[in-house]
């Protein structure tokens, strides 16, 4: 008798025969003609096993990309159209003042779609498993379980929701949103060719964010928890207006060349800087507060000076994505890797 192969089990063949990306790619097809719990809780499987299935090569001999002179002023942070963004414009931005900003990055039907995404996301990892109102609480919440060729690993879900958040990896169909809408506004290509490898994201580090006005702040270089000899870039997304009445960003406008201690004075947290370390550290480039519309973005690596801004006149929440790639060759395991 002859039984049909389903798509799944197709796709589960190509992978356990080592073509992890054409797998990975044959489900996609398939959830885009018909969305799929099964299918999405595969994906994400995949894409983390995935990883530890593919030969990852040396990648860049040099790192981090060497820049001449930024064409942009100093004291600002760079700002493009998407139609701009290239590896070069993120090089001048990155290199040359510690960031960059994309204006509408995304479109107003891809912010609608992942704001939906992060509420569907949080609702369902704040009903627990016994809520039974959410039949499709799976497809929204389904906690990532590390794969074996990674080892054990901490997650730290309780911090994370917390502060405003819910992993991205934890929601199948987040996932699936994503990581759709970044191949459609071409983030992907940019981001391999200014790594130089196709990159990976992180399951620790890739956050939704619904973060409320009574979030706590401090600032930080995310470089002081990743630890050294890593090449990458966060992409944080803002989804809905924010820097007057809704939380934002504070950034240093400028590339330091290294992690500032944390902890001194009266810093926060043992991880954070108090006001004066980082005046000190900006120099004169005194840090800004960032003002954006939903859909605008902004790229930078773990050197950079941040916090979230919050004031006391802010009464709306914020929505944001925030998205960081690795390149695989350089890949602190640590972070748990996630091919997109
Ligand atoms: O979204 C926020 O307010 C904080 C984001 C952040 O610290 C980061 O992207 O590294």
């Amino acid at each position: 008798m002859f039984f049909k192969e389903s798509t799944l089990e197709r796709a589960n063949r190509l992978f356990d025969s080592g073509h992890v990306l054409q797998a990975i790619q044959l489900l996609t097809e398939q959830n885009r003609q018909a969305a799929s719990t099964e299918v999405e809780q595969r994906l994400v499987e995949m894409r983390h096993q995935g990883f530890f299935h593919l030969a990852h090569d040396a990648g860049l001999g040099c790192w981090p990309p060497e820049l001449v002179e930024s064409p942009y002023p100093a004291g600002a942070i760079p700002a493009v159209s998407r139609s701009e963004f290239s590896a070069q414009t993120l090089k001048d931005g990155i290199i040359g003042h510690g960031s960059l900003i994309v204006r509408q990055l995304l479109t107003p039907v891809q912010v609608k779609r992942m704001v939906e995404t992060i509420d569907n996301a949080i609702l369902a990892y704040d009903a627990g498993p016994g809520e039974t109102q959410l039949d499709d609480r799976q497809v929204w919440y389904s906690p990532l379980q590390p794969c074996s060729e990674n080892g054990p690993q901490k997650i730290a879900r309780k911090w994370v929701r917390d502060g405003g958040g819910i992993l991205a990896a934890d929601s199948p169909r987040a996932v699936f949103n994503l990581t759709e809408i970044l191949g459609q506004v071409g983030v992907l290509s940019v981001l391999g060719d200014y790594l130089g490898e196709r990159p990976a994201l992180s399951v620790k580090k890739t956050t939704l964010r619904r973060v409320p006005v009574t979030s706590s702040s401090g600032w930080h270089q995310d470089g002081a928890f990743l630890g050294p000899d890593i090449r990458t870039v966060n992409l944080w997304i803002a989804l809905s207006d924010c820097g007057v009445d809704a939380p934002s960003m504070d950034m240093v406008p400028k590339r330091l060349d290294s992690i500032v201690p944390t902890g001194t004075g009266q810093a926060s947290f043992s991880w954070s800087l108090d006001d004066p370390a980082v005046m000190a550290a900006a120099g004169d480039t005194p840090p800004v507060r960032l003002t954006f519309k939903a859909g605008d973005a902004i790229l930078f690596d773990e050197l950079n000076l941040h916090r979230t801004a919050i004031d006391s006149q802010m009464s709306r929440d914020r929505y944001a994505i925030e998205a960081w790639f690795f390149a695989p060759s350089h890949y602190p395991l640590n972070q748990l890797p996630i091919l997109c």
